[in-house]
């Protein structure tokens, strides 16, 4: 079925991106969402945490982990010393769908790309609480260019060049994409349902990470006590979290993620690049730069949501 869908330029990977509903995906992940949509039952417990590829996910997983197992284990026992962030919480459409080495790991929260308008009903229906996060257009095109990149070079195949990139993700032709629309299904449904949604930005959780991560622990149920605070808890989450950290742990320079599930086999390094904020400035030129955030602007021109 997926085979008749439109088809797309996967940015050099050997397979072609499929547009479905209006959204591009890989086929192992579409088929992912789609199974996920049939076979996923949510409980009102689950917390689902949203995003597009490259937006942040791997530090909310992080967060979001080390905060809800807190009274389980302290910095120097926490599992993400030896998993990396993607392998502590399960992955909708792959782990749900593919593989159920990741499936039960026996806490409330569940990760997912996928839109809004695909997220299995049960989700909706259960009420669960839900968690996004994004960020300016243009940094997280640059991170999915890079990570795309070294990953074709990786399957031995001819990476597109970045403004060849820079068009489909305009077009839309990326990842999950349009990214614009998938940010904006989001914010409208959380205008819907205020009191489930948490709505974050990469740039803004930057800046004070420690308020957010309060704001977090708060929205999920599990606040930090005064005596918490005072022993600097959130402060010790948010170093153990902070990309600084992660990116030096043995597992995230040496370690292999979804090594035997299908072709996955990732080096869990690629996954951490930078971890800046404007860092598009060192790629985009003035042009590029300027047509994305035309693009942003016209998309959300009446959303209230600005992006960059
Ligand atoms: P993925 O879900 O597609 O794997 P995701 O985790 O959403 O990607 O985002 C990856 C970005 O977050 C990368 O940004 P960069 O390419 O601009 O550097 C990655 O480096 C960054 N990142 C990973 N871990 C952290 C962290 N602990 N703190 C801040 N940024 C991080």
């Amino acid at each position: 079925m997926i085979s008749n869908f439109p088809k797309g330029n996967s940015w050099g990977l050997p397979d072609h991106l499929y547009q479905y509903q209006g959204f591009w995906f890989a086929p192992l992940f579409l088929q992912g969402v789609m199974l996920a949509q049939q076979q996923f039952e949510a409980q009102p417990t689950n917390i689902i945490l949203c995003s597009a590829p490259r937006t942040g996910t791997a530090w909310l997983k992080s967060l979001t982990f080390a905060t809800i197992t807190r009274t389980s284990y302290d910095d120097s026992t926490t599992p993400l010393l030896f998993k990396m962030p993607h392998d502590v919480v399960p992955f909708m459409e792959l782990d749900h769908a593919h593989f159920s080495a990741n499936r039960h790991l026996g806490i409330p929260l569940l990760a997912t790309h996928a839109s809004y308008s695909f997220l299995p009903a049960s989700i909706i229906d259960s009420g669960c609480k839900i968690i996004y996060i994004c960020r300016d257009p243009k940094d997280t095109f640059v991170s999915m260019y890079h990570i795309l990149t070294r990953y074709a070079k990786s399957q031995n195949t001819q990476p597109i060049e970045l403004d060849e990139a820079v068009e489909l993700f305009c077009e839309g032709v990326s990842w999950y994409g349009p990214y614009w629309d998938r940010v904006l299904g989001y914010w409208n449904a959380r205008l819907e349902h205020p009191d489930k949604f948490i709505f974050l930005k990469y740039e803004e959780m930057n800046e004070d990470i420690v308020l957010y991560l309060k704001k977090l622990a708060e929205f999920m149920g599990c606040p930090f006590s005064s005596e918490e605070q005072q022993k600097g808890v959130p402060e010790k989450i948010v170093k153990m979290c902070s990309f600084e950290n992660l990116s030096n742990l043995e597992v995230n320079k040496s370690g292999k993620h979804r090594e035997g599930q299908g072709n996955l086999g990732i080096e869990n390094k690629i996954y951490f690049r930078k971890g800046k904020v404007e860092d598009w400035k060192n790629y985009l030129t003035p042009k590029m730069a300027t047509r994305l955030d035309q693009i942003t602007q016209q998309k959300l021109s009446s959303s209230g949501l600005s992006l960059n």
